[in-house]
């Protein structure tokens, strides 16, 4: 029998609730939700008087041990999901990439592979396709109905690489859409962008800054656009990924207006700065370089509305982090690559392990979300689209016991080598942030406590998933 734990008095936060009470982790799920509950002395008693009880936060976006072009995250699966525990994160949803050597279905075995002896908390994995023809198609189905693998990542930028053109993705929508999974669309117009950056780099541009210049607002919200429509005439539901603009907003608002399955995200890192950091022609400003790039403040407060108004309904973080320094931990070229050439540095940024506070100091503390839109949009949302809940997301009799207890007045100062990524940067370095989590149990195993870490390599299992439950 798995251990017992009770935590008492807590202030239980779900997405639609708000309440104190007591609840009972046991076998693995909670078992029980009350007043004063009453149990034996081998139960570990948790007093969380006076703080947050939130389900454990779902990412439905990372980044491990991930190849993006020629370059491969800093983050394995063992540090990223460590480094996503301490930060309130009990699910991660990363991608398994389809290549010219292998399936769909090899993708995802190959994907698996690699994290099961190293992940600390549950995962999933998107697989990211390339190339459709019929064999595809055919795996397809046979990971929604067998893998538990129910969404797929398409690419509208960075031709001859990763993306995919518009018949392919309105193939897999229809297939996808057909059998109730998702397709997630990285929606930008690669092929002006393309053209952009090689008359920057001919022009002599090639500091960091030109990595926004030549990825305008406009070409994602075409991009944008048409993927809506492609979904439109698939009959299929569609999900976007890191929304960043007012540009890409505008056709998400008007398309659910008028009726059609639409979702987005949005990360953290487009709530948190704007496009002023691009104003110089530093190389530190490649840590800033992730796509699609930071946007401007007036963009940001759309991003705020459409959140509000469930316009957008995830915050997921596009954990994708590669060094700066030359050599940490033994990583070569990672942004350094494009020190001459702002067109080779590795795209992303880190912020797996700073989401829930991030979000929690500027979204909660500063009045523009309420706790439950909160808990709604990193643990509840995400769940639903992706086919994890009520196993994941939501504090439930019978839910598993991913349990976060959270202060809501602690402060905490982050600085990149408190954190737990590989990553030697964080975009938050310095910065004071009022909320921190305190205890996080994976499935009743207290895994977090404080800054102690109890969890093993190797516990986090491969949640199969179910299909899209928006509706
Ligand atoms: N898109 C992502 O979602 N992640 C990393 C790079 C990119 O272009
Ligand atoms: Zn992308
Ligand atoms: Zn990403």
């Amino acid at each position: 029998m798995g251990k017992t734990t009770l935590i008492r008095h807590g202030r239980i936060i779900t997405a639609t609730d708000d309440y104190v009470a007591d609840l009972l982790l046991q076998d693995g799920v909670v078992r029980a939700i009350g007043l004063q509950l009453e149990v034996g002395p081998d139960v570990t008693v948790v007093d969380a008087s006076g703080l947050y009880v939130l389900p454990g936060g779902v990412d439905t976006h990372v980044h491990l041990e991930n190849m993006i072009g020629p370059t491969v995250t800093c983050d394995t699966f063992a540090s990223g999901t460590k480094a996503a525990a301490f930060g309130g994160t009990t699910t991660v949803v990363d991608f398994a990439l389809q290549t010219a050597e292998d399936s769909v279905l090899g993708a995802i075995a190959r994907a698996q592979a690699l994290a099961e002896p190293q992940v600390n908390i549950d995962y999933s994995v998107h697989c990211i396709v390339t190339r459709v023809d019929t064999q595809v198609l055919a795996d397809v189905r046979h990971a929604m109905r067998h893998e538990g693998v129910t969404s797929f990542k398409m690419f509208m930028a960075y031709p001859g690489v990763m993306m995919a053109d518009d018949a392919a993705i309105f193939r897999m929508l229809r297939q996808v859409g057909g059998e109730g999974g998702m397709v997630a669309l990285h929606a930008e117009n690669g092929t002006v962008i393309e053209l952009l950056i090689q008359e920057a780099l001919a022009a002599g541009h090639a500091s960091p800054r030109y990595h926004a210049l030549t990825r305008p607002a406009i070409l994602e919200g075409e991009a944008t656009h048409r993927g809506i429509r492609l979904a439109e005439l698939a009959e299929a539901q569609i999900y976007f990924v890191h929304v960043s603009s007012h540009q890409a907003l505008k056709h998400i608002v008007t398309a659910r207006d008028e009726g059609i399955p639409v979702f987005a995200e949005t990360c953290p890192h487009y709530l948190l700065f704007d496009d002023s950091v691009y104003d110089n022609d530093d190389f530190e400003t490649a840590k800033y370089v992730m796509t699609p790039p930071l946007r401007k403040p007036a963009d940001q407060e759309h991003l705020w509305r459409a959140l509000r108004y469930d316009d957008l309904q995830v915050i997921a973080t596009d954990h994708c982090p590669f060094c700066m320094k030359e050599g940490h931990l033994g990583y070569r070229l990672q942004k350094q690559r494009g020190r001459h050439d702002f067109s080779l540095i590795p795209n992303g940024a880190p912020g797996i392990e700073t989401r829930l506070t991030s979000l929690y100091d500027i979204g909660v503390t500063q009045g523009r979300l309420s706790l439950n839109r909160f808990v709604q949009l990193t643990s509840t949302t995400p769940a639903k689209l992706f086919g994890l809940f009520p196993k994941k997301g939501t504090i439930a009799v019978g839910s598993d016991a991913d349990v976060v207890l959270f202060d809501p007045d602690a402060t905490q100062t982050i600085h990149a080598h408190d954190l737990h990524s590989h990553c030697d940067y964080t975009l938050l370095e310095g910065r004071t942030l009022r909320g921190r989590v305190n205890k996080v149990w994976l499935r009743g195993e207290l895994i977090v406590d404080g800054e102690q870490w109890l969890g093993r390599e190797g516990m986090g299992r491969f949640v199969p998933r179910g299909t899209v439950q928006a509706f």
